[in-house]
Order: structure tokens, then sequence, then C-alpha cells
């Protein structure tokens, strides 16, 4: 049985890895913002589950969340690094600036702040497990990615770092990469509330699920040892690769 951090885990990847966790046997601590959904995830999920209100943003809130741990959740074997988010799909030149700042703060100042509190125990043990979720937008630009893509990128390299940094401990990194993956709010969120462009974005797409994001997690967390995956990217088959964009004059 492993203690498992997931941060957002009050919704999308973060709650479905927090189910699919507790009902292999794992302990899950959830973190997020919003208080009674975490409360609803823990009446489901009961003493396996232990809900840890954190804004990932705010630094010192994290600090005193991480304090205030049980004993029996306090020795934390894998990091889920889940915690994000993107906003509009506008135009570098259109975009608001206010959409950028937030998903710099939550994707990566959020994520390298957390994880640089909870490393160090694990190095110090000897074992333990990082896993980001990164994106296909950090691999493969796309027309209004822009800030999002680049913050996946961010978390990649940060991944991909973290593995040169951790050479000779036990302790193991991943950036798992989804692509196009509905039954979330993810593009709710992006869309600011504009359900119906959010429904469009996956219809007919038959598009990777959040449990198909827990089983990897699963997976991940199950593999021996001395096994550490790097990278994993993963599409929905009906997702695949346009080619460039070749702009001609008249
Ligand atoms: C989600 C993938 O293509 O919707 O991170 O940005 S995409």
């Amino acid at each position: 049985m492993k203690t498992v951090l997931v941060t957002g885990a009050s919704a999308g990847f973060g709650q479905a890895i927090a189910r699919l966790l507790v009902e292999k046997g794992d302990r899950v601590i959830g973190t997020a913002r919003r208080k009674d959904r975490l409360e609803a995830l823990a009446n489901e999920l009961g003493d396996q589950f232990y809900p840890l209100e954190m804004d990932v943003t705010d630094f010192a809130g994290v600090d005193k969340a991480l304090a205030s741990l049980p004993e029996s959740f306090s020795t934390i074997d894998v990091l889920v690094n889940n915690a994000g988010l993107a906003l509009g799909l506008e135009k570098a030149h259109e975009a608001d600036i206010k959409d950028w700042m937030t998903m710099i703060e939550t994707n990566t100042m959020g994520l390298v702040y957390i994880t640089r509190q909870i490393l160090p125990a694990m190095v110090e043990r000897q074992s333990g497990q990082v896993i980001n979720i990164g994106s296909t937008a950090g691999n493969y630009p796309y027309m209004g990615g822009n800030v999002y893509g680049a913050t996946k990128a961010f978390v990649k390299q940060f991944s991909l770092n973290l593995r040169a940094d951790l050479a000779g401990t036990k302790v193991r990194v991943t950036n798992v990469e989804p692509g196009l993956c509905g039954g979330t709010e993810f593009s709710n969120i992006r869309f600011k509330g504009d359900d119906s462009r959010a429904t469009q974005t996956y219809e007919g797409t038959n598009s990777i699920q959040p449990e198909d994001i827990a089983n990897t997690i699963l997976w991940l967390i199950e593999q021996p040892e001395h096994v550490n995956v790097n990278r994993i990217e993963l599409m929905p088959t009906s997702q695949s690769f346009g080619g460039l964009t070749v702009t001609r004059e008249e």
C-alpha cells in the first residue's frame, strides 16, 4: 500500500486517479481549493482518502497544509502533480495577459513548489515517485496554445531535469503527456463557461477519458522500482498529426 498525493483531486483526472488508487488499496491525499468537492470525495472514498484543502499557487498555504498531514498520511510515496489548467485559445497578440499569468503560476510555479517541498524526504528515504501531468501541447505547437503549451513544455523539461538531478537515488520521475481528453472540466474552464464550445471540442472523437489517465498512473505506480518511464504520451486513436502551416502571398 502506497501513500499518493494527488493535486487537483476535486475533478477530472485527479478525481479519477484518487478513485482508482483507493479502489486498488492505496492511500490517497487529494488536494484542491474546492473544499466541498473534496469532502464529497472523502465521503465516497472513506478512510483511505485524506482531503487536503490547498491552492498550489499559495506557497505558505501549501507548507501549512503539508505540515498538517496526520502521521498515517505523512510519508508520501508518490506525488502526482495533476493541478493545472488552460485558459483561452486566442492568438498571442489577442490573449488575456491575466490568463497567461494564471497558467504560469499554477502549471509551473505551483508544480515546482510542491515538488521541491516533497522531494527531500523521498531522496532521504531513497524511495519515491514523482508523476507530472504534462500534455501533448508541450510537444507540438498549435494555434492558441501559446502559454499553455509553453507551461507544459516546462513541465516536460523539469521532469527530465529532475531525472538528471536524482541520478544515484531511487526516486523515479515520469511526465505523462495526454492529448485530447474529454470528460473533464478542462475545456469548460479553457472556454470560460462556453459549454457548447467545450462539448464541440470532443464531439465524435471518442477521446481519452479521465479513467484512461488513471489507468496509466496506476500502471506507472505498479512498475518495479528498477523501471523508470521517463515520458509517456497518449492520444485518442482519432487524434494524429497535421502538417505545418504555410502562408502564401497573393
Ligand atoms: C490537453 C491537450 O490539445 O487540449 O492538455 O491542449 S490539448
